[in-house]
């Protein structure tokens, strides 16, 4: 958790500083999801992303400096520097790839999940999406066909409260996303989205029961995103009272607690393991500074018409 969160917050300084460009989500404050949901999945089970991607990426165990490498558009980066940031995949890791259309990673996580069903491999995907992408017709559709065909796939939504500036309060007439699930006759869990072990339980659970050939679950865990949907972004539709009340409910902060709490780790280690993801961080900046940019001849190198 500490590692997305400082490598969130290092693009979003070099960002400010110009070192950085195009566009970036970050998310900070919702550390607890793509971790907990990724450690329920086994190194074979794929993952789709988002347009908020980079805990998604770094949870499924990709290397931070080639996600660095891509952001700072260095040919060393997963895309070779010239997809960045909305654009990471990692095959080789399960990761399916991070996607800047809202809803676009679910039928993709469908199609991966009925090639595991049809191949008899046995991998699970785990789909991840975003409050307002449960109002594209893609997550109606993604649903419907998982259940009729029981593909193993675990929808997993992070409800972070916002879709751009529009509240879920304000796009939604039902209580829980979560609720959906029945609509397409499949089990619908509702998830404290800050509590990393809460969240682990439920989707391994899911993860378990999509292996079996049960067919699919919609999870949703109910997070905050910390920072503005994306560059330039005011905050005005929000208030600072409701960021400092999630920000008391901050995942890395209340994770840490219980471990002390529980005997299963001391302060002192918890602070070693901060500094290491910090110094991991500040090394992915290093590599990344030291990699060559693209050249023009590579431009249409890797570039694909069906
Ligand atoms: C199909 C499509 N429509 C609109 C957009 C513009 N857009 C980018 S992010 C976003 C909000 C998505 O909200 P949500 O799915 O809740 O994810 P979050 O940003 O909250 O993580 C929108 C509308 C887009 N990229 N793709």
């Amino acid at each position: 958790m500490w590692l997305i969160r400082y490598f969130d917050e290092k693009v979003d300084e070099m960002f400010a500083k110009g070192l950085i460009h195009g566009t970036t989500h970050l998310c900070v404050g919702q550390e607890a999801t793509p971790v907990a949901a990724c450690t329920a999945l086994m190194k074979q089970d794929k993952i789709t992303s988002t347009h908020r991607g980079h805990g998604h990426c770094i949870a499924k165990g990709a290397d931070v400096a080639k996600m660095m490498a891509e952001l700072m558009g260095r040919t060393t980066g997963y895309c070779k520097g010239k997809g960045g940031s909305m654009h990471i995949a990692d095959l080789e890791g399960g990761n399916l790839g991070a996607n800047g259309i809202v809803g676009g990673g679910l039928p993709i996580a469908v199609g991966a999940a009925l090639t595991s069903k049809m191949l008899k491999e046995n991998y699970v995907v785990l789909c991840f999406f975003g409050d307002g992408a449960s109002n594209e017709g893609s997550f109606h559709e993604a649903l419907n066909m998982a259940a009729i065909w029981d593909l193993p796939v675990v929808f997993f939504c992070e409800n972070n409260q916002y879709g751009m500036s529009g509240s879920v309060k304000d796009m939604f007439r039902i209580e829980n996303i979560a609720d959906r699930s029945q609509a397409y006759g499949m089990p619908g869990h509702v998830v404290d989205g800050n509590d990393l072990q809460e969240v682990y339980d439920v989707v391994q659970a899911a993860v378990e029961r999509a292996r079996r050939g049960e067919g699919p679950s919609l999870i949703e865990a109910k997070t905050y995103r910390w920072k503005g949907h994306s560059k330039s972004d005011g905050r005005k539709y929000r208030t600072r009272e409701e960021e400092a009340e999630w920000k008391a409910k901050d995942p890395i902060a209340r994770f840490g607690q219980r471990l002390i709490d529980e005997g299963l780790a001391t302060q002192h280690r918890l602070d070693e393991l901060r500094k290491k993801a910090l110094e991991e961080v500040e090394q992915a900046v290093v590599f990344a500074e030291k990699s060559p940019f693209p050249t023009i001849e590579m431009l249409e190198e890797d570039v694909y018409a069906l």
